[in-house]
């Protein structure tokens, strides 16, 4: 048997921060049936109780999207980490290089990113529009804050099965919206769109199907209550820089 180095077993000590959430990297996780001590990746805590974002995503939602679906992401990451040996890796470096992994690191890092970007887009119900820099970007780039609303939920319905949709900052620093497949991002070199995310949302139908069912007009609506624009307007600044 293959003698693992050294170095493979050392803890990935970086923490990337991501929006305002610290994806700290030494906690514990599940591997099999085995706890492995130093897993690379875990659950960022939710910026908000389960029920904040009532009546527009429900608290059972909201709980088994985070406690199920993005935890299953991060065992599956953890356990291809354990398996393929990148625990020198980041998060980061594995999206950008998607294309060089299995399948199994793309889906699987991209699922954690994805929601671990997600949750700190939404937020209990509160401002309706960005402000500042931002709301200037989505007008000039889209005539109005409405139009951007209808092109961004036309993206959301038109993405066929499971993905995102996306509001990015691409290389000419200007706005484009668009969508991807499964738990791919603009940030993967396997993406067709290709840009700095500043809004993401989620059109699984594990992100709606117990309140809207098959219903994602609904669900997009719905959501339009709970954008956190203050978090997106930092991304947006950050990313013109
Ligand atoms: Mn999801």
């Amino acid at each position: 048997m293959k003698k693992r180095s050294r170095r493979q077993f050392i803890k990935e000590s970086s923490v990337l921060a991501l929006g305002s959430i610290a994806l700290s990297s030494n906690a514990g996780n599940l591997i099999g049936n085995t706890l492995l001590h130093n897993a690379q990746f875990s659950l960022p805590p939710l910026p908000y109780g389960y029920d904040a974002l009532e009546p527009h995503i429900d608290k059972m939602t909201m709980e088994i999207h985070y406690v199920k679906h993005h935890q299953a992401y991060i065992n599956n990451l953890n356990q291809a980490s354990h398996d393929l040996h990148f625990g020198h890796t980041t998060l980061e470096t594995l999206i950008a290089n998607a294309s060089k992994y299995p399948d199994v690191v793309r889906n699987n890092a991209g699922g954690h990113y994805n929601h671990s970007l997600f949750w700190t887009l939404m937020r209990a119900p509160g401002a309706m529009k960005p402000s500042g820099a931002l709301a200037e970007a989505i007008k000039t780039t889209f005539k109005s804050f409405e139009d951007f609303q209808k092109a961004f939920a036309d993206a959301a319905m038109k993405r066929f099965g499971s993905g995102w949709a996306w509001l990015v900052v691409n290389k000419d620093k200007k706005l484009e919206i668009g969508s991807t497949p499964n738990q791919d991002n603009p940030l993967m070199d396997v993406s067709d769109l290709k840009g700095t995310p500043v809004l993401a949302l989620d059109v699984w139908e594990h992100a709606y199907y117990l309140k809207n069912q098959n219903r994602r007009a609904e669900y997009i609506s719905s959501w339009w209550n709970v954008v956190n624009w203050e978090e997106s307007a930092r991304l947006y600044e950050l990313a013109i820089k």
